[in-house]
């Protein structure tokens, strides 16, 4: 081989060991072996025995380090916060529902960012349980009612929605009913109130919009490294809707479940976690930065997470990148930090990349906390057959199927939410 042929194999040779480094692991005995940091042991090494000391000591230290270093604080509080009802009708769905549509207005610094909630609540019910969650492309895509605003938001493309150029489109109404069971959410006696995400803030690589922008100081253009990027600001957003909730005489504030999809899920278990009024939260396919433990390094990576969504942690976290061995926490302490509240962690068997057997560990290991209040949570660390949920307080279940979310999902958060969030 001469010098140029070797020159020019080396060159070929880097993009590759770049690519290799990349390369998900899907096998379990390439899990590298690792030692969890205990939920139930403070940063200074002393055992936490009971419930005070985790809600005193332990508790706050792992929220602290989750909020400075993984999804970044809020820079702040808002000016004002106010609701505006823009429509409603109490005869929605061929008379099976109340739909409202609330303008919810943001004030910070002379700027303003405002997002509608779409809430449906059983018909002639009042002070209803709710599950509130964001949808990824638009309230109308949630359902095929035609009094449903298409928003004017950011979105990502799909052409099968016919969404081009990032504009919201009136063809993609009802393409997503699949994901949300209204009928069985409304019979099973839950209202549901959904947002679209792109309002909160827009899932790009940009923080000149969205949120982030009301809270800057003079020529701050993007969030300190330790300030919150995208999935914080999402989680922000849904606290923000629960503001709007507790004053409506239809919905039991106490009792509203925060729910979520994949990077949503993200959102939603962190909105759990800052955010103690959320009664309950459902992780549905949350994975990587959601419910998977991050140590396991199976599937999706924080190097690969922060290198494909750059905006969605603190700048912060991405000094983990191929680093977690080094990380002080991992997710099981996320889930525990909705501890006592009940929670429901679900994979999907074909959903590798967001690591099941993670999410399933993690939902075990955050169990310690949930036995301090003699609340069971997922006491085994055998994972169930498919299709068949964990049921507690904390449960689990996997599923057939691909990373979504199912009636056969939604079947199971009903049932769960009637006997521990709403009996
Ligand atoms: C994937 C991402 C996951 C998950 C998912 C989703 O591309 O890697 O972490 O959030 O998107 O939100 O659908």
């Amino acid at each position: 081989m001469n010098m140029k042929t070797l020159l020019y194999s080396c060159l070929l040779l880097i993009p590759m060991m770049a690519q290799a480094q990349f390369t998900p692991n899907y096998e379990e005995q390439k899990v590298p072996n690792f030692t969890l940091p205990d939920v139930l042991v403070r940063f200074n090494g002393k055992k936490i025995k009971n419930a005070k000391k985790w809600e005193k000591k332990r508790r706050p230290e792992i929220l602290g380090f989750f909020e400075r270093t993984v999804y970044g604080q809020v820079p702040g509080s808002l000016d004002n916060v106010s609701f505006t009802l823009l429509e409603s009708d109490k005869n929605a769905l061929n008379g099976k529902a109340h739909r409202k549509q609330i303008e919810v207005l943001l004030t910070k610094n002379g700027k303003s960012l405002s997002f509608t909630l779409l809430v449906y609540t059983p018909k002639n019910r009042q002070n209803v349980p709710v599950f509130l969650g964001y949808n990824f492309y638009g309230n109308h895509t949630i359902t095929n009612d035609t009094m449903v605003e298409v928003p004017k938001a950011w979105s990502l493309n799909n052409e099968d929605f016919g969404v081009l150029d990032h504009i919201p489109t009136e063809k993609s109404r009802g393409v997503r009913t699949n994901r949300w069971d209204l009928n069985n959410i409304l019979e099973g006696g839950f209202g549901l109130a959904t947002i679209f995400y792109g309002e909160v803030d827009p899932d790009k690589d940009d923080f000149s919009d969205g949120l982030h922008a009301l809270f800057y100081e003079e020529e701050q253009e993007r969030p300190h490294p330790e300030e919150w990027g995208s999935i914080a600001a999402w989680a922000f957003g849904l606290s923000r809707a629960l503001d709007y909730l507790e004053t409506d005489p239809d919905i039991d504030g106490t009792k509203v479940i925060a729910f979520g999809h994949s990077r949503l899920g993200k959102a939603s278990l962190w909105a759990g976690a800052t955010d103690e009024r959320f009664a309950a939260v459902v992780s549905n396919n949350s994975g990587c930065g959601g419910a998977a433990l991050s140590k396991r390094q199976f599937g999706e990576t924080i190097a690969r997470i922060n290198t494909n969504f750059p905006h969605w942690f603190a700048t912060n976290f991405k000094e983990y990148n191929e680093k977690e061995m080094e990380l002080p926490v991992d997710q099981h302490q996320l889930l525990a930090l909705i501890a006592p509240r009940p929670l429901y962690v679900a994979s999907a068997h074909e959903d590798q990349w967001a690591d099941p057997r993670g999410e399933f560990l993690s939902a075990h290991y955050a169990s310690a906390v949930y036995q301090l209040y003699t609340i069971n949570g997922v006491e085994t660390m055998a994972m169930p057959q498919l299709n068949t949920p964990m049921m507690n307080a904390l449960s689990y279940h996997i599923r057939t199927g691909i990373h979504d979310v199912t009636a056969y999902d939604w079947e199971q958060y009903i049932r769960w939410a009637q006997k521990y969030v709403a009996p």
